[in-house]
């Protein structure tokens, strides 16, 4: 996000691993290991936090956990949540208090249907679905202002504030501009203004004040319960989507089962200054098949993917995703795609096609492979 050196240029690159919860160990060993096969000096620190720290210490991450991040060029995470841990205390002992402290304003989503990945929809195909959400990504509904009074009482009242700041708003609206000049020259702002009383109508106007700024981009403000309905009926209309925290965490949802499920989406946490990021699939824990080999670690390793090129190693990344590409194509897959392939093997076919890639001269290997985010 800055204009400085690529991260690349500092070695080694100190890369904090973040297994978290359920799936996450398993997707993020094999994101890894496709890192490993690149001539990279990375330095990996592994950290054990999540639901199981928390039945040993009573939190999920230790007292110093974020500086400890920030002693890193990039975090790579896998998943966070456990049936035996209060969804709210680990969400936001972990990833809601990683993305604000850390201040990682923007939450990167590209959902695109690679090759060979079923599409749910009849008669759609990867043209029709390739789009990136922009989701604002340290406020709004995930502010974390509120309360709660008189529990256990019939009295009993619970209050979740939605929280805009102009500074909020403005930066992810005018990281959406910028990635939709650079795509098909289209912004849909997804929004409720109509029944929002405040919030909505005051972010659709840094919407508009923020458009004017780029004029070549033409803004659609759509309502989110019609733009749900519009990803179904008509994906392809849409390219490059502006949201709240909140809205932009149910959209991404439904755009991952657009393209072949939840085990495919990716997603980047980045902020505005000098730091890092960090970077996980948007799936879960998934604690029903945790532990099985049958999580599908395409998002996590496409995850990778966007790591690198945020640390200014384009090359390296269109190599991930170019291997991730092929074998999607022609295989193996994990049972969510229709396959019977374990998520070692998937994670295995990957690393082996980055060598094959490596060995064929990298910048002529993955010449057309998109980079869907501009970072
Ligand atoms: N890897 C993403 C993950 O663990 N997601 C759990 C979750 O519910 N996250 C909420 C969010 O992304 O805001």
């Amino acid at each position: 996000m800055s204009d400085e050196m690529p991260t690349a240029m500092l070695r080694p690159l100190r890369i904090a691993l973040l297994p978290g919860d359920g799936v996450g160990p398993e997707v993020t060993v094999e994101a890894r290991k496709v890192l490993d096969a690149f001539d990279l000096d990375i330095l990996w620190t592994e950290l054990p936090w999540g639901s199981a720290y928390w039945h040993e210490h009573g939190t999920m991450m230790p007292a110093g956990a974020i500086d400890s991040l920030r002693a890193h060029d990039a975090v790579l995470m896998g998943a966070v949540g456990d049936p035996t841990v209060p969804d709210p205390e680990a969400l936001w002992g972990l990833i809601l208090k990683i993305r604000q402290e850390l201040d990682l304003g923007l939450n990167v989503r590209p959902a695109r249907l690679l090759e060979g990945v079923p599409c749910p929809l009849a008669g759609r195909g990867p043209a029709d679905i390739d789009m990136v959400f922009v989701r604002e990504n340290t406020e709004g509904e995930y502010a974390g202002v509120g309360g709660r009074v008189h529990r256990g009482h019939p009295a009993e009242v619970a209050i979740d504030t939605t929280v805009f700041t102009r500074f909020g708003c403005e930066r992810a609206i005018r990281y959406a501009f910028r990635l939709a000049r650079e795509r098909r020259g289209v912004l849909t702002n997804a929004t409720k203004s109509n029944a929002s009383r405040y919030a909505y109508p005051f972010w659709d106007e840094v919407v508009d004040e923020v458009a004017l700024e780029f004029p070549e981009v033409r803004v659609e403000r759509v309502l989110v319960d019609a733009l749900c309905a519009r990803l179904i009926s008509n994906p392809a209309s849409v390219d490059v989507v502006v949201a709240s925290n909140l809205f932009g965490d149910i959209l991404t949802d439904l755009a991952a089962a657009l393209q072949g499920g939840m085990g495919m989406a990716a997603s980047a946490n980045i902020g505005f200054q000098p730091g890092p990021g960090l970077f996980e699939p948007v799936h879960g824990s998934a604690p029903d098949i945790a532990g099985r080999g049958w999580a599908n670690p395409s998002g996590a390793i496409w995850s990778a993917a966007l790591m690198l090129e945020h640390l200014g190693l384009r090359s390296e990344a269109a190599t991930v995703l170019a291997a991730l590409e092929s074998v999607c194509l022609a295989g193996p897959r994990t049972r969510d795609l229709g396959g019977e392939a374990s998520t070692a093997d998937v994670g295995d076919a990957v690393t082996a096609e980055v060598g094959r890639l490596l060995s064929q001269g990298q910048d002529a290997a993955v010449a057309g492979t998109e980079l869907a985010v501009l970072i």
